[in-house]
């Protein structure tokens, strides 16, 4: 059975919003995405990058990640959504529980270099229940690949959408993140989502 969707009331009243989640591996972009859609000046926890175990061969220039979480809020329409990106070292992959608690749905962001490095984040969401996007991050210089191509390799659900996205673009960064709202909300049985 699906969870109710819950949704966050502001301390101080006002509008609901919905919290969601945006994970994928070191360095695919997750910091970008949320600078570049937030409404607010997002929060981030950058640190200087610290050698770890990580692969880091994909983002050779590459001097900080996220240490704990980023944070950015938008709104669409009338509703408010909270984003909140995981850490990408696997040292601070503890966050995650944390930061997954309350979500209503997520963002995988993907790089299809290393689509494999995203299986952990993906069985995650998948463990969690989760209603989720894969968000295809288009490097420079990278192939670009059919969405069922991309479905076979992460072995998605036929009813998983597949969103390209340049985590640079409000705009991009926008549609995608209403796509992921309409995904939650066709998942999701309306009266949960009416009486939260
Ligand atoms: N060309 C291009 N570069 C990008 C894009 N998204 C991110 N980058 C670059 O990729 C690097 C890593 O981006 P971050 O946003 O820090 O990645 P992250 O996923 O938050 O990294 P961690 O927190 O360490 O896991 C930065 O140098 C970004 O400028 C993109 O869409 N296109
Ligand atoms: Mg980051």
């Amino acid at each position: 059975m699906t969870a109710p969707v819950t949704t966050l009331r502001p301390p101080t009243g006002g509008p609901p919003g919905l919290k969601i989640v945006l994970t994928g591996p070191l360095g695919v972009g997750k910091t970008t995405l949320v600078g570049a859609v937030s409404d607010i000046v997002p929060l981030t926890t950058e640190a200087r990058m610290t050698a770890g175990g990580d692969d880091t061969s994909h983002s050779p220039g590459k001097v900080t990640t996220t240490v704990a979480m980023d944070f950015g809020r938008l709104a669409i329409s009338n509703v408010t959504v909270y984003v909140f990106g995981t850490p990408g070292q696997a040292r601070f992959w503890f966050m995650w529980d944390a930061i997954v608690r309350g979500a209503v749905g997520a963002v995988v962001l993907v790089d299809t270099r290393r689509l494999a490095d995203s299986f952990r984040h993906l069985d995650y969401i998948e463990r969690h229940r989760l209603p989720f996007v894969v968000a295809v991050n288009q490097f420079p210089d990278t192939r670009t690949y059919a969405a069922d191509d991309i479905r076979n390799a992460l072995t998605l659900a036929g009813d998983v959408p597949i969103v390209e996205v340049d985590a640079r673009d409000r705009d991009s960064v926008r549609r995608l993140l209403i796509a992921l709202v309409e995904h939650v909300i066709a998942t999701t049985p309306m009266p949960a989502i009416v009486a939260s």
